[in-house]
């Protein structure tokens, strides 16, 4: 599925995609009006009137200019009618869609975003359920989720248009709100609020599955990264961790533990690289490697040199990571 508020998959999607549609129809509509009359009237200045009917219109005057008052009285008492109208729609809405109280025992996960990607958490009482990933939300279908933002350098924004309004994350302000998702699906968002650069190549995805199928998403994700399979692996595994990458990045279950970058720990299951920016298959991850600052000019990820014949086992190890 795309990114839009026209298809929308939860309670306060649905409410802002309607009154999208009210201030739509109603606002063409009385454009269409205006733009008829003001037609209208410029053909009939242009008919020249014979010199009689002219002194007549004269004389007429004066009741019609009692009529024409009352027309636009009228006419301005529309106008604030609908403008009164239309305002205590936009704030009803912007009321219920702001609610930042989640219903009770909703999951918590926490959203942070980061120069320009997003650090994704999953709160729970039981510390050995914590979950720490990256760019990719799975929720349960049909359930409450409280969304914690925060920031952790300047403000972005966080925004699935199919399922919530934009809500800005900022650096040591949390701030709350709750998105449902009432169909399962692939709902993409993206960061709504300049943050710097690579702004447009900020997005993520919330994958919207039924319970069964997210619980068992959850319990994989907890699990520490899988031991390579295979020789190539090995060797990649190696190559990571000897690399420059561990001063950035970690793997549970192996050495790596630095959340400078993205959590690694089950890389190869998410459909993108860099947020968004690339779809994750092992020639998007190869190029993202070999020279990330080409593909996302100011990235914070560094450049680290690879000998060629390592690059493909370092490869084969990540995308290994399921
Ligand atoms: C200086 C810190 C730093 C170093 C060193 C570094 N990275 Fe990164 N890495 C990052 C940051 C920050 C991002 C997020 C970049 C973005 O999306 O703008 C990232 C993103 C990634 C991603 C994409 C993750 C995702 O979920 O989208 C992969 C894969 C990755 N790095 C692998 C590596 C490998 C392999 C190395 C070593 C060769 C490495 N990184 C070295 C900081 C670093
Ligand atoms: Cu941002």
């Amino acid at each position: 599925m795309t990114q839009s508020m026209w298809h929308a998959s939860g309670s306060n999607a649905t409410l802002i995609r309607e009154l999208a549609v009210i201030f739509g129809i109603l606002l063409i509509a009385i454009f269409g009006i205006v733009v008829g009359l003001t037609l209208f009237s410029l053909r009939r200045r242009h008919r020249s009137l014979p010199q009689e009917t002219l002194e007549r219109l004269h004389q007429a005057s004066a009741g019609t200019e009692a009529k024409l008052r009352t027309a636009v009285a009228i006419a301005t008492g529309i106008t604030v009618l609908i403008l009164f109208g239309l305002t205590v729609v936009s704030i009803s809405v912007g009321k219920i869609v702001s609610a930042s109280m989640a219903p009770a025992g909703s999951l918590t996960i926490e959203v942070t975003g980061a120069q320009w990607w997003w650090k994704i958490r999953y709160a729970n009482d039981d510390p050995s359920r914590i979950l720490q990933t990256a760019n990719e939300i799975h929720i349960p279908v049909g359930q409450s989720i409280a969304i914690r933002g925060n920031s952790g350098d300047v403000i972005h924004s966080f925004w699935v248009p199919s399922l919530q309004g934009k809500r800005d994350l900022i650096p040591g302000q949390p701030t709350y709100e709750w998105l449902q998702a009432d169909r399962p699906g692939e709902y993409r968002g993206q960061c709504a609020e300049f943050c710097g650069l690579q702004h447009a190549h900020m997005a993520f995805w919330v994958i919207a599955e039924p319970a069964d199928r997210f619980n068992a998403w959850m319990d994989h994700q907890l699990e520490p990264a899988m031991e390579p399979a295979d020789e190539q692996s090995r060797r990649g595994r190696e190559v990571f961790l000897k690399a420059a990458c561990v001063l950035c990045h970690a793997i549970r279950g192996t050495g790596a533990g630095a959340q400078i970058g993205p959590d690694l720990t089950h890389f190869g299951s998410r459909k993108t690289i860099a947020a968004g920016t690339l779809v994750n298959t092992k020639g998007n991850l190869a190029g993202w490697i070999a020279d990330p600052q080409n593909i996302k000019p100011g990235t914070h990820m560094a450049t680290v040199p690879i000998q060629p014949a390592e690059m493909q086992p370092l490869i084969d190890y990540l995308e290994s990571l399921r």
